[in-house]
């Protein structure tokens, strides 16, 4: 079983996909070490650059027989089981990405991006089976037994459950901020 956690940078892939992992017993993999293991990820500054055709060739190939929770704003170009999208009010993102340490422009860019559900949009494109999850205000454990629930009831789809669109107000210093 390959179940894949994306959904844009801040909004808690790591700390579910460990956790989600711990409890399942499967392994954790995570997309940019996957990536610069097999040599399909290209260094640009701080980030990588991963080529997502090799990168979901390889992994299907990789991970066909085994039990794994696959972690990245990437991991949903590689086919999986199901594909849950986290997703965090753009504030929450924004606050999120600051104390990060994230330069304005690239702070802008994925405050943005969680507004108007671009990994989302890509997710469903990619795949039938996937499970958007609202972790606004919420915390690890709580995400986690959300997503569990949702998991052993069997359900595969569950999509479009946010609407970011009142926080337009709040996050435009952002966006100017990164012009
Ligand atoms: P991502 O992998 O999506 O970039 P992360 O798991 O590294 O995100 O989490 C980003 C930060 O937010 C990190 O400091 C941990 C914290 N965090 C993660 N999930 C959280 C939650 N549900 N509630 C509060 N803080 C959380």
């Amino acid at each position: 079983m390959i179940i894949t956690v994306t959904g844009t940078p801040g909004v808690g892939k790591t700390t579910l996909s460990k956790l989600l992992a711990e409890r399942l017993g499967y392994e954790y993999v995570s997309v940019r070490d996957f990536a610069l293991e097999k040599g399909i990820g290209e260094s640009a500054g701080d980030e990588i650059e991963i080529d997502v055709d090799e990168l979901a060739r390889l992994a299907s190939e990789e991970f066909r027989e085994r039990n794994v929770v696959i972690d990245g704003h990437l991991s949903h170009f590689i086919p999986a089981d199901i594909v849950i999208v986290l997703r965090l009010h753009p504030g929450a993102v924004a606050e999120r990405l600051k104390v990060r340490g994230y330069p304005p422009k690239k702070l802008a860019e994925n405050v943005e991006a969680e507004f108007v559900d671009v990994i989302l949009v890509e997710a469903v494109e990619e795949n039938e089976n996937v499970l958007e999850v609202d972790t606004t205000g919420k915390g690890p454990e709580e995400v986690l037994n959300e997503v569990l629930s949702l998991l052993q009831a069997g359900i595969k789809r569950r999509v479009g459950i946010v609407d970011w669109s009142d926080s337009y107000g709040e996050i435009l210093p952002y966006l100017m901020e990164g012009r």
